[in-house]
């Protein structure tokens, strides 16, 4: 059996056209053109790249971004004091600000100041507590996780009743997505790095989320037959033949794993484009929140 291939580009592409179209309706009926503000500290060059193209896709359809760039030196007081420069600017209503911060600023006080009516990535602990609690709505669902779900509702995956493994634990991506599909009514395992005998886990798995970060580590003898793979991991790993020296493969083994799979998020062209569709759906949200 050979996997069913899902496109993230192109659904993330459906959602872009028509966020675009909401985005030029809201300001027809209100004057208001959504905001995002990106902060990027220091020169991580996935980063740059990352938040390149978050500005290039707010533009794209119809929004407006602003980019500021601090230098890896910025101290504490300078990155908390932009971010209350942003929550008191009315023509913003995102805050993104890219993760990870150089190593001697504190991440949760950064965080904690995103007043949470602009925080698109939905870090704030209020919106992490709120997606953890039964019945509480967050105001924003972070961005990747938010992803993965919307691809499998794409697919017409049943998430409900299904076991689901995620690899993975981080703030970005392995708690919040585990918490998505918890409230999907998903039965969900979470493994990290101190899981035991991995592949045992995973080959129960209906749908196995992998967001480690270790290039090709899932193997196609991990897989259910017919489970639904979603690979979050972009791991650049050195080729000579490519022009920058480098290309993109997932925490997945993809050639082995399309041979198990039912259905598996290629990589690049499968979360990735998601991450940043959504991220304009929740900047979108944000700016229709304040319109009324
Ligand atoms: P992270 O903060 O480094 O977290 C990695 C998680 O994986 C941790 O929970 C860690 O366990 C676990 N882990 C590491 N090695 C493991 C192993 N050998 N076996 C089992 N678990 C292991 O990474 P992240 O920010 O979540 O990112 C994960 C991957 O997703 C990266 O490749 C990143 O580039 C990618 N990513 C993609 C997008 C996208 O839009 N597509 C967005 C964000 C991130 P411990 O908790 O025990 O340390
Ligand atoms: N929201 N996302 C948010 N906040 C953060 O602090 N670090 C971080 C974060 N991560 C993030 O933005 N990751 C990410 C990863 C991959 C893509 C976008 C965002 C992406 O679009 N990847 C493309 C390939 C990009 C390339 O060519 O380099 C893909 O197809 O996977």
């Amino acid at each position: 059996m050979t996997a069913t291939i899902i496109d993230g580009q192109a659904v993330a592409a459906s959602i872009r056209a028509r966020i675009k179209d909401e985005a030029a309706a809201l300001k027809a009926r209100t004057g208001v053109v959504p905001g995002l503000a990106t902060v990027l500290v220091g020169d991580n060059p996935a980063s740059q790249t990352y938040v390149r193209m978050k500005g290039r896709a707010c533009e794209e359809v119809g929004m407006r971004s602003v980019g500021h760039k601090l230098p890896a030196t910025a101290t504490q007081a300078e990155v908390e004091g932009l971010v209350r420069q942003l929550n008191a600017d009315p023509g913003i209503h995102g805050i993104l600000v890219q993760l990870p911060l150089p190593g001697h600023l504190n991440e949760e006080a950064v965080l904690n100041a995103i007043g949470i009516e602009k925080d698109v990535d939905g870090f704030h602990p209020v919106n992490i507590g709120r997606l953890a609690m039964k019945g509480r709505e967050p105001l924003f669902v972070p961005c990747t996780p938010a992803g993965c779900i919307a691809l499998m509702d794409h697919v017409g995956v049943k998430i409900e009743g299904a076991r689901a493994v995620v690899l993975g634990r981080s703030n970005i991506v392995g708690l919040p997505v585990s918490l998505l599909l918890i409230g999907r009514n998903a039965t969900v395992t979470v493994c990290h790095s101190r899981t035991r005998d991995l592949p045992s886990v995973t080959r129960e798995a209906d749908i196995l989320v992998a967001a480690i970060g270790k290039a090709q580590m899932v193997r196609g003898d991990w897989v259910k037959p017919g489970a639904v793979v979603i690979d979050v991991g972009v791991n650049r790993v050195d080729d000579p033949t490519t022009k920058s020296g480098y290309r993109l493969v997932g925490d997945v083994a993809f050639d082995e794993a399309k041979e198990v799979a039912g259905a598996i998020t290629p990589v690049p062209g499968g979360v990735g484009p998601m991450t940043i569709a959504m991220l304009l759906q929740n900047t979108l949200r944000g700016a229709k929140h304040k319109a009324g």
